[in-house]
């Protein structure tokens, strides 16, 4: 099988991945979002191909954690919303996004809170941003908490002509699967495996920025950007967190952690313009720097990433 050779520096150690000539990579971002608000998630593909991608379709879980009232501490919208694509569809193509239709779950599958189907005949761009993931997260979600947006195989179910339609196949589908063109026309296209990454593959590390350590991907923190002790402010402490995280001396950081350190290069604003947060991936130096600004004034990040 011919391979393809992915080199990078992570966590500063030379990294050298081998993987399939042939795939998708599925990147999700983690974000840091404050209990009561809207984390807004970037979903992103990339090719590993020099064949186009024409089709991907995946199904989310989001941890099931609640608190006293029962309520889970991070669901989607219950009225659509709760994915938004960038990408706008041509007259063929085909966007769906369900949250309701499946049925109840063969044994050793799950039901989905949210399934994703997109078809874009042509292809899409490469590296292309798919759409945002918006996540509800509840008043009483506790600070410092992590819960992960799971990919994995579902059960769904197709139906007959009669009206009311009734179900008459019920079929197993893959977490995520994604098709790619064999050539530009219309026919041919082929299934591809689609890789769910946990962290953003080592090959895209931002180039020129030193030292970087990579950030959990898929998760919703609650908590407040640069905050990384959770302790409700941002300090002297965070900034000694941070700068150990980058000297290595912290190898065991917890994902909240890492998610609340990466800062840089700045802010992406919620819906309702509260102040969530998707740093780029990867934690560098501006990270720490734009910590020490915050611990100096607490509006620092607001005001990076309105230019
Ligand atoms: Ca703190
Ligand atoms: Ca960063």
């Amino acid at each position: 099988m011919k391979l393809v050779a992915r080199f990078g520096l992570a966590a500063g150690c030379l990294a050298i991945l081998i993987l399939p000539a042939s795939g998708v990579d599925l990147i999700v971002k983690s974000c840091m979002v404050a209990p009561g608000d809207t984390a807004l998630l970037p979903v992103s593909v990339r090719t590993i191909s020099s064949k186009a991608l024409w089709g991907i379709d995946f199904a989310l879980f989001v941890d099931k954690d609640a608190g006293s009232t029962g309520e889970a501490y991070a669901q989607f919208p219950i009225r659509g919303q709760a994915f938004t694509p960038a990408v706008s569809p041509k007259s063929k193509d085909f966007q769906g996004i369900f949250r309701k239709g499946f049925m109840a779950p063969k044994e050793g599958c799950g039901k989905p809170d949210l399934y994703v189907c997109m078809v874009n005949y042509g292809g899409f761009a490469d590296n292309v941003l798919l759409g945002d993931l918006s996540i509800e997260v509840s008043e009483d979600a506790p600070r410092g908490k992590v819960i992960d947006i799971a990919v994995r195989d579902f059960t769904t179910t197709l139906f007959s002509e009669t009206n009311p339609p009734k179900p008459y196949c019920s079929v197993v589908r893959p977490g995520a699967s994604a098709a790619l063109a064999v050539n530009v026309k219309e026919t041919g296209a082929e299934s591809a495996p689609v890789d769910y990454c946990d962290r953003i593959p080592a090959d895209l590390q931002p180039f020129g920025k030193g030292r970087c350590i990579a950030v959990p991907l898929h998760k919703v923190a609650f908590g407040t950007p640069g905050d990384v002790n959770a302790d409700g402010r941002i300090s002297s402490i965070d900034i000694a967190i941070i700068t150990s995280i980058l000297s290595g001396l912290r190898a065991d950081s917890t994902d909240y952690e890492l998610i609340a350190a990466d800062v840089a290069p700045g802010d992406i604003k919620g819906k309702d313009g509260s102040s969530s947060n998707c740093g780029d991936g990867w934690i560098t130096k501006a990270d720490a720097d734009l910590i020490k600004k915050m611990a100096a004034q607490p509006s620092a990040l607001s005001s990076v990433g309105k230019h």
